[in-house]
């Protein structure tokens, strides 16, 4: 009995990405309903060879639905997620970063926490709200993990290099706009940005908390708690934007509890799920996030020892991974995937 799915938010960036995934990963459902603000209701979309119509939101649009994909923004959620979880029975796979933190919302990454779901279940005729967690994170640990479970991370700081999609798809159109514009002499069109992005890299765009850090910033350090269901895990980032499309990359630093040599690390990488290893330093080959656009895996090179360190108990990665896809919505479906 294939469930019922309605995608919110389906003509950004990340919608799109939701339907490419389901239908490459023959996502089973016997419904799906596009949902979208009402500026976008009524445009005609096709999915896997059938028409559709882009319906405009309300909380009547979860009737019957039992797996609803989020990616609409934070208001978007807080607005119809809870209501359609309680009221209509619907499990929403929450892409925003409305209910990340809350107590009692799983944050999930399928391959590092499954077991944060247990008990939720399509066809139980109870809802629940499940968080994606922010794309840089997912990435992050993606790599970070399966090193975790063998040697337990205290400390990790993360530097990272940020793709445009992360900001949605406006922002994808400014960069290759401003590109076109500098190339062409002319001022760059700063619309989303309030600075050059083409040929330029800034902080991320995120707003500053008290401490100095980014929301982007203090989400690294406060979901991979979370997530590792470790409080006392110490976690720094910065996070920088840099003009790329659709992949973000990371310098990830990580000191361990346990002794871990580099071989061993790499040895771990390439076998743990949803990951691949580029590592080549005969030829200067690492991850770049061009090689891991559109793909399902995130990349992991730049393997080696910490020399700040002493011993093994330290190590430097390189991360990069596609934001809009295992950053996203391949994320948000392979939780649905683990509820069926
Ligand atoms: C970026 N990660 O790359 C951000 C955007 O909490 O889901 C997504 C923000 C979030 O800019």
């Amino acid at each position: 009995n294939a469930p019922s799915l309605a995608v919110v938010g389906v003509t950004g960036a990340v919608g799109q990405e939701f339907l490419n995934v389901l239908s490459d990963r023959d996502f089973p459902y016997r419904s799906i309903k596009m949902l979208a603000s009402k500026r976008s209701a009524g445009k005609q979309l096709s999915f896997e060879g059938r028409p559709y119509t882009v319906e405009e939101l309300t909380h009547d649009s979860f009737d019957g639905v039992d797996i609803a994909l989020f990616s609409a923004g934070g208001s978007i959620s807080k607005q119809f997620g809870p209501a359609a979880a309680k009221e209509k029975g619907t499990i929403v796979v929450d892409n925003s970063s409305a209910f990340r933190m809350d107590d009692g919302v799983p944050l999930v990454i399928p391959e590092v926490n499954p077991e944060a779901l247990s008990g939720i279940k399509v066809g139980s005729g109870k809802g629940a709200l499940i968080a994606n967690p922010n794309c840089s994170t997912i990435i992050c640990l993606m790599a970070a993990t399966p090193l975790h479970r063998r040697a337990k991370v205290l400390r990790m700081v993360v530097s990272t290099y940020q793709a445009a999609s992360g900001a949605g798809a406006a922002a994808m159109e400014e960069l290759e706009l401003q590109t076109r514009e500098v190339l062409e002499g002319k001022p760059p069109t700063c619309k989303i940005f309030n600075q050059q992005y083409a040929f330029n890299l800034f902080s991320h765009n995120a707003p500053i908390l008290s401490n100095g850090y980014n929301e982007e910033e203090m989400k690294l350090v406060k979901e991979t708690r979370k997530i590792w269901n470790d409080p006392n895990v110490k976690v720094t980032a910065t996070c920088i934007r840099v003009p790329v499309m659709r992949a973000h990359a990371e310098s990830v630093n990580l000191q361990f509890e346990k002794p871990l040599d580099e071989e061993t690390a790499k040895d771990i990488l390439k076998t743990a799920p949803g990951v691949v290893v580029i590592d080549d330093r005969a030829s200067n080959r690492f991850p770049t996030p061009l090689e891991v656009s559109n793909k399902d895996d995130v990349a992991v090179g730049r393997v080696r020892r910490d020399v700040s360190q002493d011993g093994d108990y330290g190590l430097d990665i390189f991360v990069c991974g596609d934001q809009i896809r295992k950053g996203a919505a391949l994320n948000a479906i392979q939780i649905a995937e683990l509820l069926l």
